[in-house]
């Protein structure tokens, strides 16, 4: 049936109208059941060996449109909806972004499901239904202030499957419920998320903060993402989430395999499961558990689980690779004890990969690796860091269990959605197959005359003119389209450095109040979100707020330069701002940054990198060549010698200029319009700490700022360098990875 028919089908069948006399809420309600029904057409992938993702996050973003591009239906749809006046955008707007993610991890969970389904690889996702997703930021008095993010709005992409399993802690028992999400691949067939929640859910528990309450443990466990673990309140939270998530995943795999007659003795022929960071890791010792209520013999479970699990490490961040106390895990999922402390000391007894260490703490990490039979990291350079560094001890026993699949992103979502001139471009000189097969996009780096590389500029310019609307729509900010966008998108942390951008954007301003006269105006654009209890990282945001106002109130420094902070950075403002950028700031501390999935979306779209030899870029680097890459600041290991021999000093490097930089932080003017307290802390914070060595890049990174910023003015030499870096993102298809962890770790036939 043609998408008009259908629609009109719908609509008249649901509120007895035409199409044209629907709202748009309306539009929208037909649109996600005529999607559904489509759905129902495409099969399942059907091989005997499944793969279950599972994870804490899932940072889906809409689905609306994505479901439509991968259905094939998406033009269709619109020009149906044009032909009575209306635009698929507006309706799109209707639809509530699922947040179920803090950042790239989640975001990584969705865009392998999106390839999963694409390759047609039987493998299904597990994680939790949270009320509310990461929080709502808005901006007041130059701050950060958090509200609750509900998303759950009927209608639905959920489908209520009306599974449910019971899950008991050490005081409380609750009962589950499961709704399942089809994630439909591009052209191809489908797959599900699987979304774990509780029945009696309520959402009026949340007021105007997010806290977690544990005596109301059965109706609030799935209320919102884990948004603080600087409590303990916060802490115990994630356990009870944590356990929640994977006993449902270890009770639903094994029902499932059960109804597919699968003998659960041979149940690693049959299953795989991959553990996302360590949040999941108390699956080991569940499904050894849930295994010995099925007959499996203790020491049978144990060898059937090694076989089944593998373990991605995600960073070497301390603060996420987690370690509970030994009493926490006690007191909330005792069941679990006998099992870790026999996993415990049947590990080979290696200093440094102890599960139980002698402070009575429980290493997730430790578990996964001595019981799983692969791990991984996302980059190139970070899997080498986790090998020689981070997790050396482990290495040493298990050289054969380490491996390396660097990220990839879905071009579905980051190139045809967000940037459908540049699909476009594309498609008119190397035709589609670059949809499904993303190398092919190398095919490019021949199209660089004058007439390719002029359309090519007048698609970033329209570009930079839409996000100029949406900015002037949303924030009531007036920017110049024709000023260099540089862009810095990603969660507010330390290591990633946003302050150093700021401090670059301070020399500026003091450099033009002397009289330099920079010859091209930048936009220099963050989006981030810190979280609630990291204080340092508000204080960024403040100062940045802070410096935006002042520029914004100073008649000079206007002509030259703006500061835009977007306001709630999500997957829906990244779809905005991802294409419209000129310069990708991936500007972490080496070794900090394990790979990094904007730096690919912003490169395909053919930003250029301004960044260091940390995690993704490193790989970047390689294949642009450094003709088309601007790489600054030291290396890893230099870098991870400071941090052994505990040698890095701030005050090394503050000479004159930077002091300047670092003093007008708590000057007058900052301090009139900002608080002084949070401007104090950041300035002592980078004087005496600098935790993640902003100063100690400075230097080197405005020195090639600059350079980048002169060499703009080149447009068809710039323009060349985008085109470099469009042509080489094929490699960073999460086709490409997903491919390699099927045929590395998954096996799935
Ligand atoms: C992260 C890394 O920091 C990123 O560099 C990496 O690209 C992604 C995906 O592998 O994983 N690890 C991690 O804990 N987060 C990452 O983004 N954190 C969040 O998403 C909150």
């Amino acid at each position: 049936m043609q998408v008009s028919e259908q629609l009109e089908h719908i609509v008249a069948a649901q509120f007895e109208k035409t199409l044209d006399q629907c709202s748009n809420e309306e539009i929208y309600g037909a649109l996600l059941q005529l999607t559904k029904e489509r759905i129902c057409h495409c099969s399942h992938p059907q091989s005997q060996r499944k793969l279950y993702y599972i994870s804490a996050e899932f940072l889906i973003g809409k689905l609306l449109s994505n479901n439509l591009i991968n259905l094939g239906i998406y033009e269709d749809v619109k020009t149906c909806l044009s032909s009575i006046g209306k635009q698929l955008s507006d309706i799109e707007e209707l639809e509530y972004e699922p947040s179920l993610g803090n950042g790239g991890l989640g975001r990584l969970a969705a865009c392998f499901m999106d390839s999963l389904a694409t390759l047609g690889l039987n493998g299904d996702g597990i994680g939790l239904n949270y009320h509310f997703g990461l929080f709502h930021q808005l901006f007041k008095n130059l701050k950060q202030y958090e509200t609750k993010d509900p998303w759950l709005k009927k209608p639905s992409w959920l489908e209520d499957t009306g599974i449910s399993f019971s899950v008991e802690f050490g005081h409380s028992r609750v009962t589950s419920h499961l709704y399942d999400l089809d994630v439909v691949g591009y052209e191809s067939g489908v797959n599900t998320l699987h979304l774990f929640d509780l029945d009696g859910v309520d959402e009026s528990l949340v007021k105007e903060g997010i806290d977690f309450d544990e005596s109301l443990v059965d109706r609030n466990l799935t209320l919102f993402l884990y948004p603080d673990d600087s409590t303990e309140a916060g802490r115990r939270l994630r356990v009870y989430q944590e356990y929640f998530m994977v006993s449902n995943a270890a009770q639903y795999i094994l029902w499932e395999q059960k109804k597919l007659g699968h003998d659960l003795h041979h149940l690693d022929q049959y299953v795989c499961i991959q553990i996302n960071d360590t949040h999941p890791s108390m699956i080991i010792p569940e499904l050894i558990r849930r295994l010995m209520f099925e007959g499996v013999r203790l020491k049978e479970a144990i060898k059937i689980v090694s076989h089944t699990c593998a373990y991605t490490n995600h960073t070497i961040l301390a603060e996420a690779l987690e370690t509970w106390p030994y009493d926490t895990l006690a007191d909330i999922v005792p069941q679990l004890m006998p099992i870790i402390e026999v996993l415990h000391m049947l590990a080979p007894p290696k200093a440094g990969t102890e599960i139980i260490d002698d402070q009575q703490n429980v290493h997730m990490a430790s578990m996964d690796i001595h019981y799983g039979y692969s791990i991984n990291g996302v980059a190139a350079l970070h899997t080498e860091i986790l090998k020689t560094s981070e997790l050396k001890n482990f290495y040493e026993l298990y050289p054969d269990k380490f491996n390396n699949k660097t990220n990839g992103i879905t071009f579905r979502r980051w190139l045809l959605y967000t940037n459908p001139d540049l699909s476009a471009w594309i498609e008119k000189r190397i035709g589609p197959g670059f949809k499904k097969n993303a190398d092919e996009l190398t095919k490019l780096v021949a199209f660089d005359q004058t007439e390719d590389l002029t359309e090519l500029k007048a698609i970033k310019d329209a570009n930079k003119q839409r996000l100029c609307a949406y900015i002037e729509k949303t924030q009531d900010i007036h920017m110049d389209p024709n000023s260099i966008f540089d862009i810095q998108i990603k969660r507010l942390h330390e290591y990633k450095r946003q302050q150093m951008n700021l401090l670059y954007i301070i020399w500026l301003i003091e450099q033009i109040r002397k009289g330099y006269r920079p010859n091209h105006k930048v936009t220099f654009i963050f989006g981030a979100k810190a979280a609630p209890a990291y204080i340092l990282a508000k204080d960024i945001i403040h100062a940045i707020l802070c410096v935006e106002t002042i520029i914004e109130q100073d008649d000079l420094l206007k002509q030259y330069i703006q500061v835009v902070m977007v306001e709630n950075y999500n997957v829906t403002k990244a779809e905005k701002l991802i294409p419209a950028a000129d310069i990708s700031e991936q500007i972490s501390l080496a070794s900090k940054e394990a790979s990094g999935t904007g730096n690919m979306k912003l490169m395909l779209n053919g930003a250029v990198t301004l960044g260091t030899m940390d995690g993704a870029n490193v790989e970047i680097a390689n294949l642009v060549g450094k003709d088309n890459i601007y790489i600054f600041g030291q290396s890893s290991e230099t870098v991870i010698a400071h941090y052994a021999h505990a040698d890095y000093h701030p005050q090394d490097y503050i000479d004159a200029e930077v002091k300047a930089v670092l003093d007008f932080l708590i000057s007058d003017e900052m301090v009139t319009i900002g608080d002084a307290t949070c401007l104090q802390r950041l300035y002592q914070d980078l004087n005496h700490k600098d935790w993640f060595m902003a100063l100690l890049d400075l230097k080197s990174y405005i020195a090639t700022k600059n350079q980048m910023i002169k060499d703009y003015q080149d447009t068809e030499s710039w323009m060349k360098k985008s085109l470099v870096n469009i042509s080489m993102a094929g490699f960073f298809s999460s086709d490409r990875t997903i491919e390699q962890y099927n045929h590395d770790i998954w096996k799935l036939d």
